[in-house]
């Protein structure tokens, strides 16, 4: 399939294109099938909050970014969705929080498996955990293909970073004392509820923005990031994100009329 050309000044050009670049990732196989529909419900939620990082999830990525750079062995899990998205945003928050990258699949098939460690070490990667030819321990509380883990990487890890994940997972490395970190554009998802710390924001803003903030509070002292970490409250962080799409709402129900009045006088429409 030959991508389509999107005109840079389409209002839902950034919506658009992010789309091409997740179906380019399916037909490179890196992508499940059922990662176009994942996408498709993200794309929903971050409709619901405005298409923007908000400033919580700013809060939300300072503290992850803190709990990653004070966690004795943090580790990145990368599914299909993540890699097609974010692949050299995920190499550079990997080198400077020294956290191991991790293929971990919920649709394992090995033809995606080697497709992502590609992609993965064409963004720079050195290292790819997770893999075929690797050891692998298992994690008993769960029964689909990602219970398997690697040693080295989730196994041993104490700071897990799982973007875009399923719930079942999250609560399995919950159950097994893991410290989990999440990117989900649903603040109401189980992966949401069940993660220590949850940022609502989209993949594509959240992980640049987590790069930027790595770089910048790498050097903080340990007590400092600490604090961060320990002052952060993900059931209010939760609990106000679902507010803001209640606001967002209500302030679209109030603007639908002038909207509709701009698009009849052929103004351009967002
Ligand atoms: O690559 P695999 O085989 O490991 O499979 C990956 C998917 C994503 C298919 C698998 O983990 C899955 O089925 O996930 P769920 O249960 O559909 O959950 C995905 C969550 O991510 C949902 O809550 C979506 O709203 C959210 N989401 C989707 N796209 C984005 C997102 N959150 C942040 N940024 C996005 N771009």
């Amino acid at each position: 399939m030959t991508k389509i050309e999107i005109p840079p000044d389409h209002p839902r050009r950034v919506s658009l294109e992010t789309r091409e670049t997740i179906i380019e990732g399916h037909e490179a196989h890196v992508v499940a099938t059922a990662g176009l529909l994942a996408h498709g419900r993200g794309e929903a939620f971050d409709y619901l909050i405005g298409e923007k990082t908000t400033e919580l999830a700013k809060k939300a990525s300072r503290a992850a970014v803190a709990a990653m750079l004070t966690a004795k062995h943090p580790v990145i899990s990368v599914n299909g969705n993540i890699c097609s998205l974010v692949p050299e945003g995920l190499v550079e928050l990997s080198e400077i929080c020294k956290a191991p990258l991790e293929i971990n699949l919920f649709y394992y098939r090995k033809e995606r498996e080697d497709a992502i460690k590609d992609a993965l070490f064409a963004a720079g990667a050195k290292a790819v955990l997770g893999t075929h030819d690797r050891p692998s321990a298992t994690i008993p509380e769960l029964s689909s293909n990602r219970r398997k883990v690697d040693p080295d990487g989730i196994g041993t890890g104490d700071v897990i970073l799982v973007p875009l994940e399923d719930g079942d997972r999250t609560e399995a490395l919950k159950a097994i004392g893991k410290f989990v970190i999440t990117i989900d554009l649903n603040p109401m998802s189980r992966t949401a509820i069940y993660s220590d710390i949850t940022i609502v924001d989209n993949v594509i803003r959240s992980l640049p923005l987590m790069v930027e903030l790595a770089r910048e509070m790498k050097d903080l002292p340990k007590e400092e990031l600490k604090q961060i970490v320990e002052s952060f409250d993900n059931t209010e962080n939760l609990a106000t994100s679902v507010h803001i799409i209640i606001q967002h709402l209500e302030a679209n129900a109030k603007d639908i009329g002038i909207r509709r009045e701009r698009i009849n006088t052929g103004a351009n429409e967002r």
